[in-house]
């Protein structure tokens, strides 16, 4: 049976990861199992240690990545993070990076109650394109696609891009098998 693709969803905390990947599984022709990787790292217990100064936990990744790899290697998998670097370039089929316009991504991060540090650092990355940066720097420039994500239209015309690629994904699958 062919397996399904591995998408990393990627972007600044707030862009839509989550609202794109629970969209997308639920309409994918292949089941994909979504993983919010932050959640999961809490779930999970991997990390080291919390920092108080950003509100954040220290990811271990090295038990993080053992973790997944078992979850990657069944494949049909959306792993939806603020950041991809860490995934092996043997992982993804598909990079998605997600864009947000900063001010409408301030007013986002504004309601989730996070700190004015936290936001600048998250709206500067957003406008200093740190995350693309990240994914081109890590994965082949034809794996990895960055869709902005301002708008509901933007959101439903993106997971209808995602699944046009899922489909061709499986046909080629099927063309090699
Ligand atoms: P992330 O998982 O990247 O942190 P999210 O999916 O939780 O982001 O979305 C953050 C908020 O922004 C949430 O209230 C939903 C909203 N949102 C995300 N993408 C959107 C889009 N394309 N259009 C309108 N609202 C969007």
């Amino acid at each position: 049976m062919t397996k399904g693709p591995v998408i990393v969803i990627t972007g600044t905390p707030g862009t839509g990861k989550t609202t794109h990947a629970e969209l997308l599984a639920s309409q994918s022709p292949v089941p994909l199992k979504h993983i919010n990787v932050s959640d999961y790292v809490k779930e999970r217990g991997l990390y080291e240690e919390y920092d108080e100064e950003w509100q954040t936990h220290t990811v271990d990744e090295d038990r993080l990545l053992d973790e997944l790899e078992v979850i990657v290697s069944e494949g049909g998998v959306i792993l939806d993070w603020h950041t991809c670097e860490a995934f092996p370039e043997r992982w993804p089929d598909l990079v998605v990076v997600l864009r947000c316009d900063h001010s409408k991504l301030w007013s986002r991060l504004e309601k989730r109650g996070y700190p004015l540090k936290k936001i600048q650092e998250n709206n500067e990355a957003e406008i200093m394109q740190v995350v693309m940066e990240e994914a081109r720097s890590s994965y082949p420039a034809e794996i990895v696609v960055d869709l902005e994500s301002e708008t509901s239209d933007h959101l439903e015309a993106n997971v209808e891009r995602i699944i046009g690629w899922i489909t061709q994904w499986l046909e080629n699958s099927k063309e090699v098998n």
